[in-house]
């Protein structure tokens, strides 16, 4: 039995759907040689995703015809009871959509999918950890010998002895600066007579750069390089307030147009950012809705446990 094991697709407009098409269809063309796919949650970036961004889904799944199993993660609920991805099961009957954390047996390996951090993964430098409550012993103590957990967009695989890993794909693409530096991934679980083998598949998705200048010593000349769909995050020092910003400004989006660009100044004896501007700029959670994520993952998580517990059979077995 080969399964991929995908995530964090973050299908959005305010990123290059092109390139999400691109990636789906890379990810689609390698599936002739598997059984089934797991897609560990934030499918959309979008709690209301927009008709583009729904056809990027449904040419990913059109004409697929293995178990697909979808794990819903923070960004795909919109209320306790709802998911941007309720309705797929009604169009695919291949589709099976949890809104929770599930365990799964294949051939004897017990396996969870989630979409959480545990308190030993690797975050990135802008990932908001959900359930770091949660730890490997508590994996252990279950029994379960194979944790798949989306939500961390940094690929990891963490072994922690012979009995338990845990394997974070990752995300897709680079959706922030702080993951400016990971190779993108996906996984391959092989499963055979009851024992596993994990391998991982390089992306290639377009680079995303993050530059450093003083504003005296600006490298011109490798911003007009960049390619055309390149996203850039660039930090200007200055120490001299009476810098013109906007003159600065305008001749790196003059050099750099048609990509998206964020430029930050920081004043040397400052440790903040004073100010901040961009082409596109990347809306700010709420605190209300970081809130609700992690009271969202807390109540399931908290159900798993109350379940396993109860000694409830919780197989719930998709093949
Ligand atoms: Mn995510």
């Amino acid at each position: 039995m080969k399964i991929l094991i995908t995530g964090d697709w973050h299908i959005s407009e305010r990123f290059d759907l092109e390139e999400i098409d691109k990636l789906l269809n890379q990810i689609k063309t390698r599936l002739v040689d598997y059984d089934q796919l797991w897609i560990l949650g934030d499918v959309f970036d979008s709690k209301r995703p927009t008709s583009r961004e729904y056809l990027v889904l449904l040419t990913f799944l059109k004409s697929l015809k293995i178990p697909i199993t979808i794990i819903a993660g923070n960004h795909d609920i919109i209320k306790e009871k709802y998911t941007t991805l309720d309705w797929l099961p009604y169009i695919f009957s291949n589709i099976t959509v949890y809104k929770s954390a599930q365990f799964l047996e294949i051939e004897g390996v017990k396996i969870l999918l989630g979409h959480y951090n545990i308190a030993e993964s690797t975050l990135g430098a802008y990932d908001i950890s959900i359930h770091s409550d949660v730890n490997y012993s508590l994996l252990d103590q279950q029994g379960i010998q194979l944790a798949c957990l989306g939500h961390v967009h940094k690929f990891q695989v963490i072994k922690f002895k012979e009995s338990l890993t845990v394997v974070h794909p990752g995300s897709l693409f680079y959706i922030d600066f702080g993951e400016r530096n990971d190779q993108k991934k996906i996984v391959s679980l092989s499963i055979d007579k009851g024992s596993y083998t994990l391998d991982s598949i390089d992306l290639n998705p377009t680079p995303i750069y993050q530059f450093e200048f003083d504003v005296e010593k600006i490298n011109f000349k490798r911003l007009s390089k960049l390619e055309s769909t390149a996203r850039v995050k660039i930090i200007l020092n200055y120490s001299h307030p009476e810098i013109d910003k906007t003159q600065i400004k305008k001749r790196i989006l003059d050099l750099t147009k048609g990509k998206e660009v964020l430029i930050v100044f920081h004043y040397k004896s400052s440790k903040l950012p004073e100010s901040v501007s961009s082409q596109k700029i990347l809306p700010k959670k709420t605190l209300l809705e970081t809130f609700f994520e992690r009271f969202q993952v807390k109540s399931e998580i908290i159900q798993l446990i109350e379940r396993v517990l109860k000694d409830e059979n919780i197989g719930t077995g998709c093949c």
